[in-house]
């Protein structure tokens, strides 16, 4: 009994010590995540040199490097793209629906991690 005693406290915090462990940034915030839906313009590269670049809808809870909810409107950039992402989503013209996670530490800081297929006659607010 008292053994778990020790070991509970120790596994609940375990967690937060992995959350607080990657980057090597200035300050331990946690990678920020977002959903967005946009349209594939373009995409190249392998690896960590991987880019696609999205016109994307509005993330109105975007938050800059300071961790102020500025919020990003419409726009066409390049994100990063995670080893886990399936390419072939990512194709030219292919409407989809994207989860990117933001680590001001890393290049790029925005890196898709997800990537779903959209219907073509989604309706996008670019
Ligand atoms: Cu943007």
């Amino acid at each position: 009994m008292s053994a778990l005693r020790i070991l509970l406290p120790l596994l609940l915090l375990l967690p937060v010590a992995v959350a607080c462990g990657g980057g090597g940034g200035e300050k331990a915030a946690a990678t920020d995540k977002y959903e967005v839906r946009g349209e594939v313009k373009d995409v190249g590269g392998e690896g960590d040199a991987a880019r696609a670049t999205i016109a994307h809808e509005e993330i109105p809870t975007f938050k800059d490097r300071k961790g102020r909810e500025v919020g990003m409107k419409p726009m066409q950039m390049a994100f990063g793209i995670g080893s886990g992402v399936d390419r072939a989503v990512l194709a030219k013209g292919n409407k989809v629906e994207l989860v990117v996670e933001v680590d001001w530490s890393r290049e790029p800081a925005l890196m898709i991690t997800s990537a779903k297929a959209l219907p073509a006659d989604t309706a996008l607010k670019l």
